[in-house]
């Protein structure tokens, strides 16, 4: 299925350009002075939506950690592609979180206000939403209404993302009509069920710039959310060169990439409590060296993790060496060990 752009109306960056002035004031000395275009977009959603799926997929690289639980992303991370002239700089954030699901998860603090933060440094905002979870398909999460709602001046546009595991399309007419109180860009969604728009409560956001219909997992309809970016991106020296792809450190990527598989390959909220940390790391031209300690809280869960004959974790370790093979574009050598918390 392709993308569908429900609008064609153009956004408008007046006040994005008089926030970049102020960001790129601070460009450090590296930056060039050549003049292409930048476009900075914060990507928000509910966990698990498929926010870091999408940057990846765009970016060609998997720079964002993603799994199949919540709360993958814990911090903001930028991931950067150029093309002929122009970058794109992604912030992905993590997905919004209550107090309560810190405290199950053992979120950190700072992971609360990276949401908030990514939309200060944003030109326009991407909201990705899940169609395939039939428990909120036709509600934008509240607090992503809310952070919307606050940051108005930014054009905004909605990703309904997993359009792949949609069965029937009969339903999209009616979720976006939802997911954008009836509106997108000022206009009316077409509508003809007239009655039943009269009395809904308001279950989105009425100030969408455009739509995007994608799958971020097999591609469908994310060039076109690539080529809307480029189309929007203003003239502006860069922040990070042409080869730059992220902000991140290569020790912070590794560690999150083997984060990410253990949530894969474990259930419930084990994954989330153990540590992880990168023992050694050596990027030679040929190849990247690396070796990750887990600690375990008990020998019974070093067990569990590790699986009949250690079958489990050489899974783990051979997925994560194709991601990471995927991230540095060369070979990776890794092992992971998993160590038990010595007792106090
Ligand atoms: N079928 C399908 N699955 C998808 C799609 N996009 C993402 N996923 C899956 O959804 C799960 C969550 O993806 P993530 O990219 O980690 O989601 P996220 O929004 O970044 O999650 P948090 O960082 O936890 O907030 C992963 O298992 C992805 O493979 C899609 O278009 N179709
Ligand atoms: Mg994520």
């Amino acid at each position: 299925m392709s993308t569908i752009m429900l609008s064609a109306l153009r956004m408008t960056y007046s006040k994005a350009i008089v926030f970049r002035a102020v960001y790129y004031s601070s460009q450090p000395e590296h930056a060039s002075k050549t003049i292409n275009k930048v476009v900075n977009v914060a990507i928000i959603g509910a966990p698990n939506s498929g926010k870091s799926t999408l940057i990846n997929n765009i970016v060609e690289r998997k720079i964002c950690a993603a799994s199949n639980k919540v709360h993958t992303t814990t911090k903001l991370v930028r991931a950067m592609c150029f093309q002929n002239d122009t970058q794109i700089i992604f912030l992905d954030t993590p997905g919004v979180a209550t107090e309560k699901e810190q405290k199950r998860y053992k979120l950190p603090e700072s992971m609360i206000n990276a949401c908030h933060k990514s939309l200060r440094c944003a030109d326009v905002i991407g909201v990705v939403h899940d169609i395939s979870n039939k428990f909120t398909k036709d509600n934008l999460h509240s607090d992503v209404v809310n952070m919307l709602h606050s940051t108005q001046n930014i054009p905004s546009f909605l990703i309904i993302n997993k359009i792949d595991r949609l069965e029937s399309k009969r339903q999209l007419l009616s979720v976006i009509r939802n997911l954008t109180n009836g509106m997108i860009a000022g206009n009316p969604v077409q509508d003809p069920d007239t009655d039943s728009r009269k009395k809904k409560r308001e279950r989105g956001y009425s100030h969408f710039s455009d739509i995007f219909l994608v799958s971020a997992l097999n591609g469908d309809g994310v060039k076109d959310i690539k080529d809307y970016l480029i189309s929007n991106a203003k003239p502006a020296s860069l922040h990070f060169s042409p080869e730059e792809w992220t902000d991140q450190t290569p020790e912070s990527l590794i560690q999150e990439a083997v984060r990410a598989k253990f949530l894969d390959f474990l259930a419930q909220e084990l994954p989330y409590n153990l540590k992880i940390e990168l023992e050694y790391y050596e990027d030679l031209e040929e190849k990247i060296i690396c070796s990750v300690a887990v600690e375990c809280p008990s020998d019974r869960i070093a067990r569990l993790i590790s699986g009949a004959g250690g079958g489990r974790l050489q899974q783990i370790k051979s997925q994560t060496r194709n991601d990471l093979v995927d991230l540095f574009k060369k070979p990776v050598v890794i092992s992971i060990q998993l160590k038990v918390k010595p007792k106090p």
